[in-house]
This record gives structure tokens, sequence and C-alpha cells, in this order.
């Protein structure tokens, strides 16, 4: 435990450093957009999705409203299940370097499941096996191959030890010319991880194919909106990792006896987890920094009052204004005013995988395997072709037939809901019944 903090402690000293750019860049955005009109950087990234500020904060604090009965179960198993780890008594709230991710934003890693380890057979593998195999993934749906350019202008693995230079180790995807050139910036070892993160930037890139069409002027060739962007491919990844799956592709054993309750556990760790993090902690704090302007010597204050608040994570050792820890997340610095892309983008994948799994593939959406089938493939170039071509709302009720609603992943939680309930009768719950956005 001690190392973790030690660790953990070292992994935000970089924040010292990016404070004041944060504070000037915050600035200059804002002056930017108000120079076009807009009242600030906030409420500008919203207008991209046809929304006032508080039609925004309304939707992302209802994202967070649906999943808490949730997330609250989650907190309360982790808070107890960390103490018996680490021989501690149970916290209130969850120490923030006791959790497998210095943010806290995924817990998945705090489930081992018997019989469910990829990383081996990743490693055997190695990282150029994970882009490649991802590549045919979506051709398996038949997506084109990707073009040869983007093999030769990627920078997809680790910077040589020896390199002069250094590059942002942080997964992105890119759209160079708004047509054919596209490029994606990873170091993707080979690992779980990094097959999922792979399959998240394949899923950028075929959008940006996909799109880049002579029925989509180049201003549109954007997502529907930004969270239709992040979705589908974190829904390939989640796909990816559900047995039929990784049983018809040999990356798992037929016969492997796997739990099925603690597979579920450790998808909630990574989907549901994310959405107080997502909505609460990072929107939370972009809004205040953008159309709230608050002061530099608040940052750190504000950042772990909602950490507490949504998360339920508490530093170990007070955290002055000395540190910016809200700078340690690179989407701070270089992704500003649009973390919530990614919480919508969870809520969205799970309404799009139910379409998948019940009405194309007619299996179990908790088991399904994705691969090669082509009408799967031919609704996703579907909803993908026409950019931002369309309205996203009504693109989403022509394509599956639904408003935007978090219903489809609380159903396929609801089995782990009735599970946690059960292993958590008697503890004591240290989050309220329902957030509580008065700060
Ligand atoms: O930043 C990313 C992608 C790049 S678009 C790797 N993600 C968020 C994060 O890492 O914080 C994917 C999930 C959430
Ligand atoms: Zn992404």
């Amino acid at each position: 435990e001690k190392e973790r903090l030690e660790i953990w402690k070292a992994s935000k000293e970089v924040g010292k450093v990016l404070k004041s750019g944060v504070t000037n860049l915050r600035d200059l955005r804002n002056k930017c957009v108000q120079a076009l009109g807009y009242a600030d950087y906030f409420s500008y990234q919203a207008s991209e999705y046809n929304m006032s500020t508080d039609e925004l904060m309304t939707a992302t604090r209802g994202m967070i409203k649906d999943i808490w009965p949730l997330y609250r179960e989650l907190h309360t198993w982790a808070r107890y299940e960390l103490a018996k780890k680490y021989k501690k008594p149970v916290p209130d709230y969850l120490p923030a370097h006791w959790l497998p991710n210095r943010w806290g934003q995924q817990w998945s890693e705090l489930v081992k499941v018997e019989g469910f380890n990829l990383d081996p057979y990743l490693e055997k593998q190695g990282a150029e096996w994970i882009v490649k195999k991802s590549e045919e993934f979506y051709k398996s749906l038949g997506f084109s191959e990707l073009p040869k350019t983007f093999w030769e202008k990627s920078s997809l693995y680790p910077v040589p030890p020896n390199a002069n230079y250094k590059k942002n180790t942080h997964a992105s995807a890119w759209h160079i010319d708004n047509d054919k050139d596209v490029r994606s910036l990873m170091s993707v070892i080979p690992n779980t991880e990094w097959w999922g993160t792979a399959l998240h930037e394949l899923g950028h890139i075929y959008y940006y194919i996909s799109y880049s069409n002579p029925d989509v002027p180049i201003i549109l060739r954007s997502g529907a909106n930004r969270a239709y962007h992040e979705a589908f491919g974190t829904m390939m990844g989640m796909a990816s990792l559900q047995k039929p799956f990784l049983q018809g592709l040999g990356m798992m054993d037929k016969d492997a006896k796997i739990n099925d309750t603690l597979m579920l556990l450790k998808e909630a760790l990574e989907y549901a987890v994310h959405i107080p993090w997502g909505s609460g902690t990072m929107t939370e704090f972009e809004y205040n920094l953008y159309a709230k302007n608050i002061s530099p010597d608040k940052y750190n204050k504000l950042w772990w009052e909602l950490a507490k608040r949504f998360q339920g994570i508490e530093p170990s050792e007070p955290r002055g204004e000395e540190y910016c820890d809200a700078a340690t997340k690179t989407h701070i610095n270089d992704d500003p005013a649009q973390y919530y892309d990614y919480s919508m983008s969870n809520v969205l994948l799970f309404q799009f995988h139910q379409h998948i799994a019940q009405d194309i593939l007619k299996q179990d959406p908790h088991a399904t395997n994705y691969w090669g089938n082509k009408e799967i493939g031919n609704f996703l170039q579907t909803v993908m072709k026409p950019g931002a071509s369309v309205d996203w709302r009504e693109h989403l009720k022509k394509s599956i037939g639904q408003d935007f609603s978090a219903k489809p992943m609380l159903e396929y939680f609801k089995p782990l809901m009735a599970y946690l309930q059960k292993i958590n009768k008697g503890r004591k719950y240290t989050l309220p019944e329902q957030p509580d956005f008065n700060y």
C-alpha cells in the first residue's frame, strides 16, 4: 500500500507544472469563443450537441441519477473488498491510491475472474497482432481494409528507450485532411487494456472513413455528435471480451467455466463506474472552470470536493493548491470541456449493443459474437455514413427506434444489482441515496 501511495503521488506531480498553463488556456479558449458570440468555452462545446449549457448539465446530471443506485452498490462493495485486501478498517470513502486507476475512472481490475485472463495470450501474440486483429474484426463485419497510409503514418507502438523525442502515451485517432488521411497515435503493448483501446481508436478511424464520402460536405465530416464518435469503438471493445466471441476466435477454451456474475461485475466496474467520474467530477469541474471562471486558488479544493461527492473517493493526504490534480488528466489540457462525451457514449453504446444483440444477432446481450456478421457492419455503416449531416436525436430514433436513454445499460446490469444488494446486506452505505448536486 505504501508503494501504491508513492506511485499515486508521483503521478500527480505533473499537475503543479501544468497549473498555470491550464489557466492560460482557459482564458484563451473563453476569449476565442466569446469573440464568436458564445458565453464561454463550455457552452461552445455543448452547442455541438445542439444544447445549451443548462440542457447539457441536466443531461449529464440525469445520467448520474440513473446510474446512482448501481454505483452506490459498487462503491459499497469496493470499500469492503479493498479494506479486506489492505487489512484496514472499512473507510467511508475510497482512498484514491487503493484503486487500480489513478483517477478512479474505472475499477475493472479489482475483479479477477478465474479462467478469464487474456494477458498471457495477447503477450504471446504481440503488439502488432493487436492492431492487425482489430482491423480484421472490423473487416469481418464488412468494413474496408485500412488505407496504406494509416500504417505508414501512424505511430502505434511505444517510443524506443533511446529515442530523441517523446509522445503523449494517451491514445488518439486523427482525421488529418477530413478525407482519406487517417492516423492513430498509440503506444500499444500486448495486454487486455490495449486490446480494448486499439478497437476504440479504430472505431474513430472507421467513422472518419465512413463519413468521408461525396454526400457529406467537408464541414459536416464529424460524428452525429461527439458521443457517437466515442461509442462505436468502445462497443466493439466490450463485444470483443464476451465469451462466445473469445471462444469463436480461439482466445478462450471452448469449455472454460466462467463466472458470469463476476464478468458482469467487471463490466460494471468499467462502464458504469465511469459515469460519476465522466459526468460528475470531470464535467462539473470543467463547467466551473469555463462557465464560472473559478479562481486558480480553488481548483484543487473543488476537484476533491467533486471526487468525494460523485465518486466517493478521497485522497489519503490533504492536497493543497500547490497541486493541480485535475491537470494530471490529459483531457483537461488538450481535449477541453468535452469529457461528458465518454459517459454519454457509454450510455449510447448499450443502446446500440442491445439493438445489435436482440434485433440483429438474436443473442443474449451478455453473450454475443459479432465476428463476421455483415448485417452488423451494414447497420453500423448506415449509422456512421451521414456524419454530422443529421440531427443526432432523430438519427438515433431512426436507427434504433429509441430516444437517448440509460435504460438498456441498467437492464444489462440488472442481474448484477440483485447480486450486489445481497452481498452488501448489513453493510454501511456512505453515499447518499440520491446524488447531491448542491455544492
Ligand atoms: O481518452 C480516451 C480514448 C481516446 S479518445 C483512449 N478514453 C477516455 C479516457 O481514457 O479517459 C476512452 C475511455 C475514456
Ligand atoms: Zn476516443
